[in-house]
């Protein structure tokens, strides 16, 4: 009986009542809401001898007051949901406007993921790479250990088992996480699979991910989260944000995935996964590594404009894929992911309206600006701001300042997703036909090329610059060099993750189509000469149709590119000298531009493989 939610018929008796039992789901009535009962809420569930003698252990070293065993129960969602509402760390929505919706405020300097106190505790500094923040282990341990010993003095441990991945699927991996954060906990629920699903998976093997989260006292200088690859193990402290601390997402599903990929023969990556479904009923899949707050969840959800009637785009996932190579030579991919983690901001039904829809129930807002009645509001939503708004810190609002936070963020479940794919689950995953890198470049980069073949593609990738956004703390708009979008993800030396990259292809023998797009490229003027969003599927489906033989394309310098007339401009009002500009090649920005990328080549110099460098000579002497 442990670990299973017991189901009692009306009429029937409950003779024993285990401790922890929610009893105040039992409304007084005789016609008690039997599905909302949950008789081992928070006991044990589960003997695995390595998940307890850890769990154990970790809270010798933590203290908590009380271990609450997550189940991934109804009962549970609904008694923790109460619980942070009475903390005061959600505050619910309007029922009617926002159904099961509600508001999380972070602590102000804790809004954005921190990539100056993130670190890769490889043994050797030559494994995390020149790009990596690096300490050695036993240091970082002995120094995470002493801020969590009795962390959790008077808190509750909450064990999350979790999985990322469809059950079944080879390349799913099982996580487990420790933390003292109701508002993790609920988070995790909604981003992945998470309860017994989990258990099952990992059988009797011990290989599941240990990750520990103590919020402590959210200060920027008691604040780290530490990877340790080789001990398949995350420390996050001094954090309750999203990327820090949602450990299956970035720390496991990129950081530790890359470093596991890479011994094992997959790939983690920073990709979005969507399937372009032409008017026959054909489907293509395409994944794309744009960094973070450059356009994935936008991209996942396009709807096509009217012109493309027939078309259809469905998401797989909006930010990270796992991909495989399947015994018929072609790439597979698998979305990790339960849930979407998404830029609020300039969301809104004309940009991204399966975004809104996804957000309408069951949603965990963080940092939106809201009213004392429970609506919410942000900067480029569709309603003008409504009466008594508070900004994001909870402060009444005045016009001119901002809002929302920038890097605000939803947490919904991707079942809301109208356009959700139905192979999402396929423990196999989909076949991959081309691969998109984008970055978010005002100048020098065309709206769109093809690299020549497979390696040309990885150098594309590995040059890959854009302009910083709000995603993370640091400068805003300046451009960095953030190869494949995972800069701040790759879990070991990034001269190796290329080599990785260009070894995967000798397992591939029908490998992706390897793409470039840029949609912010900018005027003189300073206004974006491509309409983006749902309009990008004028160039998405050029891009389905080269990696399915059905287009030209005209050489150049940087690769294969469209001949403009291939880019199907019907029903678009639209100029179009503006689409020339936005595919122009200017010689004199791409010397810069090549120079630019020798920043990242020189930090890399002794890891970087031969064939990026020959790639950069043959671009110089194209240019
Ligand atoms: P992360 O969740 O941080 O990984 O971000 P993401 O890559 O999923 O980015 P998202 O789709 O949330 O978009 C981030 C920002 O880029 C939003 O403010 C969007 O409005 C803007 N954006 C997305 N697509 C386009 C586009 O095609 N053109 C323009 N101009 N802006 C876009
Ligand atoms: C990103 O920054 O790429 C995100 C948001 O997807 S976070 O989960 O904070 O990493
Ligand atoms: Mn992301």
């Amino acid at each position: 009986m442990e670990g299973a939610t017991v189901r009692v018929s009306p009429g029937q008796t409950i003779r024993k009542v285990v401790a922890g039992t929610m009893i105040n789901a039992y409304d007084g009535r005789l016609n008690l809401n039997i599905d909302r009962i949950d008789l081992m809420l928070g006991k044990k569930n589960t003997d695995h001898p390595a998940i307890s003698a850890w769990v154990e252990k970790t809270a010798e070293l933590c203290q908590p007051d009380q271990v609450f065993w997550c189940s991934g129960s109804e009962a549970e969602k609904q008694s923790l949901t109460d619980l942070a509402v009475r903390q005061g760390t959600l505050s619910p929505l309007d029922r009617k406007k926002w159904p099961g919706c509600y508001l999380h405020r972070s602590n102000p300097n804790d809004v954005a993921r921190v990539e100056e106190l993130t670190f890769i505790c490889t043994a050797s500094q030559e494994e995390a790479g020149p790009t990596n923040h690096w300490a050695p282990p036993a240091e970082m341990y002995d120094k995470l250990h002493r801020l969590a010993h009795g962390a959790m003095k008077g808190r509750t441990m909450y064990v999350v088992p979790y999985l990322m991945g469809p059950p079944g699927s080879p390349l799913t991996k099982v996580g487990i996480e420790l933390t003292d954060s109701v508002y993790v906990v609920l988070s995790m629920r909604v981003m992945a699979r998470v309860g017994a699903v989990a258990y099952e998976h990992l059988g009797q093997r011990n290989d599941f991910n240990r990750g520990l989260h103590c919020m402590l006292d959210i200060h920027p200088e008691r604040r780290f989260i530490a990877h340790f690859p080789q001990d398949n193990a995350i420390i996050s402290v001094g954090s309750n944000y999203g990327g820090n601390v949602l450990l299956g997402k970035k720390c496991l599903a990129l950081r530790i995935g890359s470093y596991l990929g890479r011994r094992e023969g997959w790939m983690a990556e920073h990709m979005l996964i969507l399937g372009v479904e032409d008017p026959q009923g054909e489907k293509t899949y395409i994944a794309a590594a744009f960094p973070s707050a450059c356009g994935k969840t936008n991209f996942a959800m396009l709807i096509p404009p009217k012109h493309f009637e027939g078309w259809k785009v469905w998401t797989v996932g909006d930010d990270i894929a796992w991909m495989k190579p399947g015994a018929d030579g072609r790439l597979f991919a698998i979305n990790p992911e339960a849930g979407y983690f998404g830029v609020v901001p300039g969301t809104n039904f004309r940009s991204n309206p399966n975004a809104m829809l996804s957000m309408q129930k069951d949603t965990i807002f963080t940092n939106v600006a809201a009213t004392a009645g429970g609506d919410i509001w942000w900067e480029g939503k569709d309603e003008e701001p409504p009466e008594g708004l508070l900004d994001w810190q909870g402060r009444p609002w005045t016009k001119g300042e901002k809002a929302a936070h920038p890097n605000s963020r939803f947490c919904a479940p991707m079942t809301n997703n109208p356009a959700l794919d139905r192979e999402t689950d396929n423990p196999n995953g989909v076949p991959i036909s081309g691969i998109i890198f984008g970055g978010r470049r005002a100048t020098t980069m065309p709206l769109a090329f093809q690299a020549f073949n497979w390696i040309h593609g990885v150098y594309v990738g590995a040059t890959m610059g854009s302009e910083m956004t709000a995603a993370a703390v640091g400068t805003v708009g300046q451009v960095r060099r953030d190869p494949m979008a995972m800069l701040p993800f790759c879990g070991y030396n990034l001269g190796d993750y290329f080599g990785h990259w260009l070894k995967m292809r000798k397992n591939l023998q029908k490998p992706p189509k390897i793409f470039q797009v840029n949609w912010f490229r900018k005027s003189a003027s300073g206004e974006f000469l491509w309409p983006g969003f749902g309009e990008n599927m004028r160039i998405l489906k050029w891009i389905v149709d080269r990696c399915r033989g059905r287009v030209g394309a005209d050489e150049t310098p940087l690769g294969w590119m469209p001949d403009p007339s291939d880019i199907d401009l019907g029903g678009l009002d639209y100029e179009k000298s503006k689409l020339a500009e936005a595919f122009k090649i200017d010689v004199e920005d791409w010397k810069k531009e090549v120079l630019a990328q020798d920043e990242l080549f020189i930090k890399l110099h002794s890891d970087l493989p031969m064939e990026l460098h020959f790639q950069r000579e043959l671009l110089i002497s194209r240019l």
